[in-house]
């Protein structure tokens, strides 16, 4: 519990056996529900997840838009925060995040990884496409996110109900952030510190980069 609201953490891995362990060792002790999303991980993701305490659910068809709503449905806190199995975002964030988030009176809060700090947490080409994906949201949808492919958040369970969230793969985290910039809601974005994620990436830049900017333009367009 934190200032009397439950909190549920939900974490999407596929196979991060090395970063998972990480992240749970890090959780704040004031979290109610630790949701891990498998995706049929082949590495010791599972067991090491569940040694820690977290709940894990099974998801069969892959995606990390799919594995987030399958969390969502698991999910009972008042509060749900996000972050990746891959320790590349800070769970010793989560308390200042939950602070703010109650100070401002936020309804959605998103943690954004921009400027990055360390050097050696983002190439070149993603902060170049990073920058071009969270311009292109920011211009169709008419409000200025420094972030659009954050992958941590702090937002109220209640809001999710409201939301139209279709999106089975990356582009669910641009996705989630327009939803709640269409709801008449208090949308926020605070700093946090990124670094190096353990294990190997699942993002593949070009494809999953131009599938994000076309997914961007359905939304914007088609809906
Ligand atoms: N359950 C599940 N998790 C996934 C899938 N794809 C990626 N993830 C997880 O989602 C998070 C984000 O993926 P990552 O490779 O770190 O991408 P990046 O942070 O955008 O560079 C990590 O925790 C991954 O393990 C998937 O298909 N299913
Ligand atoms: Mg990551």
């Amino acid at each position: 519990m934190y200032n009397s609201q439950r909190i549920t953490v939900i974490i999407p891995c596929l196979n991060e056996e090395q970063g998972i362990e990480q992240v749970l060792t890090r959780m704040p002790p004031f979290v109610d529900q630790v949701i891990v999303v498998d995706n049929g991980s082949t590495d010791r993701t599972r067991d090491v997840a569940q040694s820690y305490g977290a709940e894990v659910i099974r998801e069969d068809v892959r995606g990390y838009g799919r594995a987030y709503k399958r969390g969502f449905t698991h999910a009972t806190g008042d509060v749900i925060v996000t972050l990746d199995g891959d320790h590349s975002y800070p769970p010793d964030a989560i308390s200042y995040l939950l602070e703010a988030f109650r100070h401002l009176d936020a309804d959605f809060l998103n943690a954004s990884r921009f400027p990055v700090r360390d050097r050696h947490a983002m190439s070149f080409k993603h902060k170049l496409g990073n920058l071009i994906l969270s311009l292109a949201m920011s211009v169709l949808f008419f409000r200025w996110v420094s972030d659009s492919q954050s992958g941590m958040w702090v937002f109220k369970r209640a809001i999710v109900k409201d939301m139209k969230l279709e999106s089975d793969g990356m582009a669910f985290s641009e996705e989630i952030k327009i939803e709640a910039l269409l709801l008449p809601i208090h949308f926020v974005e605070i700093s946090i510190q990124y670094s190096s994620r353990l294990g190997e990436i699942k993002l593949n830049p070009w494809r999953d980069g131009i599938q994000n900017l076309l997914f961007l333009l359905k939304k914007r367009f088609l809906r």
